[in-house]
């Protein structure tokens, strides 16, 4: 493997980046296995033309098609029992643009990360804007954490943060968000996520209606520090790490907060912050009609927010719900801004950066199967209330294996064929145990 550290010179700097190259193995892999590719490739292709769709229109848009990597997913998770981690995990927040970079190279698809503060405090954002950019890389979102107290920090969140009934640990948690709006604009950020551990674990612990206004009036103050090209994501939670109630238990309440604080703000949807057997589709479809459905955290669910690989668990359903955004998005009348896509996920017995190759590989071949949909024939069905011609109409696009599809996108992009395949075969992790040591530990969960 001819892999090397890259240097690179900008700004008139010398900037030593760190980057481990493997463009040249890219292209070597995807040469040996082209010949099975285009086997598969040319089948899909032909399937499609004889449908009337052009393969390539569809390349074009999972080409396009970027998710947005955590920096906390990509160190092993666990869970409050234990954690197994495997090695060479980032120690910085420059390990993690590079493992970010990497995923990028091998996929084409992860390119930008997003930051939990303080976690990824940035110390020299010039220095980190120059390697994100010799990586091409962008930050995505910046995400606030008021549901842990801090080494050093005055108040506690043990009882709540935006919604505490003391003002004065509001306005900690308050004065927190507005630093990582500082945070993100230094390093050209837009969004900031907030996502709240606020609630109660006894009945009769909170009043609920007290702890809407005060979370409201607090996020509206935050509001009014984000410059007015930003964007706040609400995300909500139905339990955990409070089991009696949370103060943003679901989609109508973030929708609520949005429209109290400005257009600005949008309901973020992670997918398993639900409970099981929630309609999260028809979520999505109405979240979409209204206009403010902002962002989207991936992973995979059985229970609840279990983190795992995305489309693990319930492949169906994932296309259900691809199926209505590519829906809302393709529709002129409705007037959705543009999404963030981002995968928040935890890998406690996977290599996080397998986990996160194999979420992405899933979200794609899910997205090109909802391009798929026959949207005039499906709205044919629904108008005539034929049942099973509308059901069999996704069947059998769910049916449809799109792999040739998305490898074929990442080929043309420049990217690897079947990226894990080539993690694995250049021995990324060992390498970068070697480099990190055995016992390195990222921040995060
Ligand atoms: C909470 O469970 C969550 O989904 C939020 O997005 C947090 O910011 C993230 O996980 C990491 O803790
Ligand atoms: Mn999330």
């Amino acid at each position: 493997m001819s892999s090397v550290f890259h240097q690179h010179t900008e700004d008139a700097r010398i900037i030593k980046i760190n980057m481990m190259d493997i463009n040249n193995e890219i292209q070597e892999f995807n040469h040996q296995n082209r010949a099975s590719h285009e086997f598969q490739f040319q089948y899909i292709a032909e399937l499609l033309s004889r449908k009337g769709i052009d393969v390539q229109v569809i390349i074009e848009k999972i080409k396009a098609f970027q998710i947005a990597i955590p920096s906390w997913a990509l160190g092993t998770g666990g869970t409050r029992f234990g954690r197994f981690p495997r090695g060479g995990e980032p120690r910085s927040l420059e390990e993690k643009i590079e493992d970010v970079g990497l995923l990028h190279q091998l996929n084409r698809a992860s390119d930008s990360i997003s930051l939990h503060i303080p976690w990824d405090i940035p110390r020299d954002p010039a220095a980190l804007k120059s390697q994100l950019s010799a990586h091409g890389l962008t930050i995505d979102s910046v995400n606030s954490n008021t549901f842990q107290d801090q080494p050093n920090q005055s108040l506690s969140y043990k009882f709540g943060s935006l919604c505490h009934t003391d003002v004065a640990v509001r306005q900690q948690a308050i004065d927190h968000n507005i630093a990582c709006i500082e945070h993100g604009k230094a390093l050209d950020s837009k969004v900031l996520t907030v996502w709240l551990a606020d609630g109660s674990n006894f009945p009769g612990q909170q009043h609920f209606r007290q702890a809407w206004q005060r979370t409201a009036d607090s996020l509206a103050e935050i509001y009014q520090a984000m410059p007015d090209d930003w964007t706040m994501l609400i995300e909500y939670k139905p339990y955990e790490p409070n089991f009696y109630s949370m103060v943003i238990p679901d989609w109508g309440t973030s929708y609520s907060l949005c429209q109290h604080v400005g257009p600005n703000a949008q309901v973020l949807v992670d997918l398993g912050h639900h409970l099981p057997n929630t309609n999260i589709e028809q979520i999505v479809a109405r979240l979409m009609h209204f206009g403010r459905l902002g962002g989207f955290h991936f992973n995979g669910s059985m229970y609840g927010d279990d983190d795992l690989t995305t489309a693990s668990i319930k492949p169906y359903q994932f296309f259900l719900i691809f199926n209505e955004l590519v829906d809302a998005m393709t529709d002129p009348r409705v007037k959705n801004p543009s999404l963030a896509w981002m995968i928040d996920a935890s890998h406690n017995v996977k290599d996080p950066l397998e986990d996160l190759l194999q979420s992405v590989q899933n979200i794609l071949s899910t997205y090109a199967k909802a391009l798929l949909v026959d949207r005039a024939l499906l709205s044919e069905a629904q108008e005539n209330n034929d049942v099973l011609a509308a059901e069999e109409l996704l069947r059998d696009i769910f049916a449809t294996d799109t792999r040739a599809i998305v490898a074929e996108a990442a080929r043309q992009a420049g990217g690897a064929m079947e990226p894990i395949g080539l993690y694995r075969s250049l021995g990324i992790r060992e390498k970068l145990i070697e480099k990190r040591g055995a016992k390195s530990m990222a921040t995060g969960l």
